[in-house]
């Protein structure tokens, strides 16, 4: 039986959820938000309080996110509801697949420090990253108090892209759940995001009033030492959740086409301007990029990286969307060989 509380909407249940689930569903089955997940199992939190439920043969453990909606039967997943929002990243490594990172999110703070860490072109990825996944990005700039010069990072990001907010401050200070607060609060669900080393975990401890493991960064370089190894979602004390991640060492962007184009939205109106449609930029007559370029107008190294995510984009997706037809052709063969009949035995069945 699905309950109506407050608990759940504190959870971050809403009708969009409860709109997915069949009379049966109500009556037979209950939603639970998943908390963390493993191999075989996910930890999760409902209207009556954590439960470990068990995967069954159709879930993998990389088909759930941290924040996701399960019905739940018999301590066992039932099944995954559609999800707000979800963040994912073209898995690490040389193979095809995604990861997920985290679902039903309102808002996700990039962590960067003012140090070594801060970079551009990688603040670039995980904004169009947070912005394919229909989630509000706020950017977080921690150790502002070892910076002479805060402000000048500050100035950086925030040239990044339109409308962008950018907050610099010391992830260690009393007030950090205060100047964070209007993006927290009962039902909303937050999630931190960067590499090792920038905070992510202190900041969720000042969130929570935890103790999650910190750990100091490498003089030379500012990198941190992977301290967080696995995604939690924890409860915030003045209400809603958040989600703290380990660092990631890469980002590879996949399927994330709307999110550059949001980006970058100054150079993506501007390239509908070129002569031809499919115009590539690159010395065709008629293209307005290469035009503003001449003109001053546009940064040239800006352009780069815009080009650089785009082709990126483009190539990873076309690997997902042929690996997936593969799949798709394998499970077909493999259905029809199952339902063929199975060849006459003789009468010792062997
Ligand atoms: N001075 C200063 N130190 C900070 C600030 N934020 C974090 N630190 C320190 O930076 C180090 C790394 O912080 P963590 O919170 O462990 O970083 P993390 O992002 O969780 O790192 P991983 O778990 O490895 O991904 C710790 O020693 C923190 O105390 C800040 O704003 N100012
Ligand atoms: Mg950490």
């Amino acid at each position: 039986m699905i309950p109506a509380g407050d608990s759940l909407a504190d959870l971050g249940w809403s009708s969009f959820f409860a709109d997915q689930c069949t009379p049966e569903e109500q009556q037979d089955a209950t939603p639970m938000r998943v908390i963390s997940v493993h191999r075989s199992r996910v930890e999760s939190l409902g209207a009556s309080g954590p439960q470990t439920l068990f995967l069954r043969s159709i879930h993998a453990a990389g088909d759930i996110a941290v924040g996701d909606w399960v019905l739940a039967q018999s301590a066992a997943v039932l099944r995954v509801l559609e999800r707000k929002s979800l963040v994912q990243r073209h898995a690490a490594g040389k193979g095809i697949g995604r990861q997920l990172i985290a679902a039903n999110l309102d808002t996700v703070f990039i962590v960067t420090s003012c140090n070594a860490d801060f970079n551009p072109a990688r603040l670039e990825r995980y904004l169009a990253l947070v912005s394919s996944a229909g989630v509000s990005p706020v950017i977080l700039l921690t150790k502002s108090d070892t910076s002479d010069d805060p402000a000048r990072y500050l100035r950086e990001a925030e040239t990044l892209s339109n409308d962008l907010t950018v907050l610099p401050l010391d992830a260690r200070a009393e007030d950090v759940a205060d100047q964070l607060a209007r993006w927290c609060g009962p039902g909303r669900t937050v999630a931190l995001l960067g590499s090792s080393g920038v905070g992510k975990s202190t900041l969720a401890n000042a969130l929570t009033g935890g103790h999650l493991a910190t750990q100091g960064i490498r003089e030379d370089d500012a990198k941190g030492r992977h301290t967080t190894t696995a995604r939690h979602l924890l409860a915030m004390t003045g209400g809603g959740w958040v989600i703290d991640t380990p660092g990631m060492r890469e980002l590879r962007l996949t399927d994330a086409g709307d999110g550059i184009d949001a980006v970058f939205e100054d150079l993506t109106t501007l390239a509908t301007q070129c002569k031809f449609r499919n115009c590539a930029h690159d010395g065709e007559p008629g293209c307005a990029i290469e035009a503003a370029q001449a003109a001053g107008q546009i940064d040239p190294e800006r352009r780069r990286r815009w080009a650089k995510l785009l082709a990126e984009d483009s190539y990873s997706t076309e690997t997902l969307a042929e690996a997936r037809a593969r799949q798709r052709g394998f499970s077909k063969k493999v259905r029809s060989a199952v339902s063929a009949k199975p060849a006459k035995r003789g009468p010792s069945g062997r």
